[in-house]
């Protein structure tokens, strides 16, 4: 989509990600990953969420009014994973995704899984990585944790060779992923050795960390997502 060249703020011809509050914005932290880690040059804006202004102040970077949104010049883009895709067409050098055919296929299949679905765990433990303390899971949440264990486990026996990741080097896929391994440390849920290994080495990332320690110095507050016991408890 092409904005009207008239209308403020302006970015310069490069990537420019708009994302959320680092600590809450599960969306926001999957192209920022994969773009950050896989060397891609960007820069970032962000938009606190949460507040009187946020929607108006989104409304004018992305079609949506959600993040990330991505500007190249007069070009906007939104949805995290077209985000991804373009950075891969635009740095194909980074290759942000495994570089075999099939290999890649199925790394595209969990990603847009990721985007399409896991709604009960993303409901039942927003993005929060400040929090550390455990919540009980629904029974609809507990098959998710069941579900991404099982793919993590059988990714890492048939692909992780190569590093620690599910196709062994990170790719776009473990970006899709990191907030979902995020939420299972910060609620502190448990899993068995090869997943906690596998969320060791996405907190590992030097990428991730950068997002993380920027995300536990913010100072915005969103009660809904910090008071999520006592709120869900009381209805
Ligand atoms: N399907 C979208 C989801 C984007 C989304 O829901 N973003 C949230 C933040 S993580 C948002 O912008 N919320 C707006 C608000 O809180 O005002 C994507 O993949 O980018």
């Amino acid at each position: 989509m092409k904005t009207n060249a008239t209308v403020p703020p302006r970015f310069p011809p490069k990537l420019t990600l708009i994302i959320g509050n680092k600590n809450y914005s599960s969306w926001s932290l999957r192209p920022w990953l994969a773009m950050a880690a896989k060397g891609v040059p960007f820069a970032e804006f962000l938009v606190p969420l949460g507040h009187a202004n946020t929607k108006q102040q989104l409304q004018q970077y992305s079609p949506t009014g959600l993040v990330p949104a991505l500007k190249y010049g007069n070009l906007v883009l939104w949805e995290s994973l077209s985000i991804i895709e373009f950075a891969n067409e635009k740095h194909p050098e980074a290759k942000l995704w495994p570089e075999d055919m099939e290999v890649r296929a199925i790394a595209r299949s969990l990603a847009l899984e990721m985007h399409a679905g896991f709604h009960a765990l993303r409901q039942h433990l927003p993005m929060n990585l400040k929090r550390q303390s455990s919540r009980r899971l629904t029974s609809a949440a507990e098959a998710e944790v069941m579900r991404f264990a099982g793919y993590v486990r059988q990714l890492r026996l048939e692909y992780g060779a190569g590093g620690p990741f599910l196709f062994g080097e990170f790719c776009a896929a473990d970006a899709m992923f990191a907030p979902l391994c995020t939420r299972l440390r910060s609620y502190e849920i448990s899993v068995d050795r090869t997943t906690h290994d596998y969320i060791d080495a996405i907190y590992r990332l030097p990428a991730f960390q950068k997002w993380y320690q920027a995300a536990v110095a913010e100072p915005w507050k969103m009660d809904d997502i910090d008071n999520i016991d006592k709120l869900r408890a009381a209805r």
